[in-house]
């Protein structure tokens, strides 16, 4: 089954599980929407029916081992929201999505509050408070934003895999972050697949083992170690 709902136009979370603040947002939200009327937003913050969750909770939802959110390199993970749902894949099928870091910290800031991706048992951050191209955002609640990009991922193995997104504060509880996501496909390239040349599935992912010194833990290290590769899959 390939994604459902990954463009949150049904204006519910249908055929997503969800922990946390998370919330179905129009362009009402302030950052205006990268694809139709309606988007995810996953909040480091509190809401009426809870809010964030702790690490430990986190971890447990996204099937990571204890601790990892820590081990990415931004210091110690509190809490924070996520998101997943399960669907099936070819090699070779690209995985593409649009996202928006939002954030109420400095940028950058120690309190190096974060937002991730995954395709278990794989992950990778999407975006920090250290990261470049903040600018000022209209989003109520939030600071700045890194706007609207896009990311596509080619698949390197056929199987079923475990999609989640999540975002979580470091080093304290408060100051919030968020992500949105929206326009989640996975595409399929039949059989010019083989020509997708990177992959999930590259060494130094974080899986479900903590990560080692020289792993790739975030886009930029993707981009710039030329993980990806240059085929019609690197559109970081
Ligand atoms: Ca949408
Ligand atoms: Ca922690
Ligand atoms: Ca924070």
């Amino acid at each position: 089954m390939t994604v459902v709902n990954g463009n949150f136009e049904v204006g519910t979370f249908s055929n997503w599980r969800t922990i946390g603040d998370t919330r179905i947002e129009t362009a009402a939200l302030g950052t205006g929407t990268s694809e139709g009327t309606f988007q995810a937003l996953l909040t480091t913050g509190a809401s009426a029916s809870g809010g964030s969750v702790e690490q430990s909770d986190l971890e447990e939802f996204l099937n990571f081992s204890s601790g990892l959110l820590d081990n990415l390199g931004n210091g110690d993970a509190t809490e924070g929201s996520a998101i997943k749902q399960t669907f099936t894949a070819n090699a070779g099928d690209v995985l593409t999505f649009n996202w928006n870091f939002l954030t109420s910290e400095g940028t950058p800031s120690s309190f190096n509050d974060f937002a991730f991706f995954g395709v278990s048992p794989f992950a990778l951050e999407l975006a920090d408070t250290n990261s470049s191209g903040f600018f000022g955002t209209s989003a109520v609640n939030f600071s700045e934003e890194t706007g609207f990009q896009t990311i596509s991922v080619s698949i390197a193995q056929t199987g079923t895999y475990t999609l989640n997104f999540g975002v979580v504060d470091v080093g304290d509880t408060s100051v919030d972050s968020a992500l949105i996501v929206d326009n989640i496909q996975v595409l399929s390239f039949g059989s010019i697949a083989s020509n997708n040349d990177v992959l999930f599935g590259a060494q130094g992912f974080v899986g479900e083992s903590p990560l080692s010194s020289s792993a790739i833990t975030n886009v930029e290290q993707l981009i710039s170690s030329n993980a990806i590769g240059t085929g019609r899959d690197a559109t970081f």
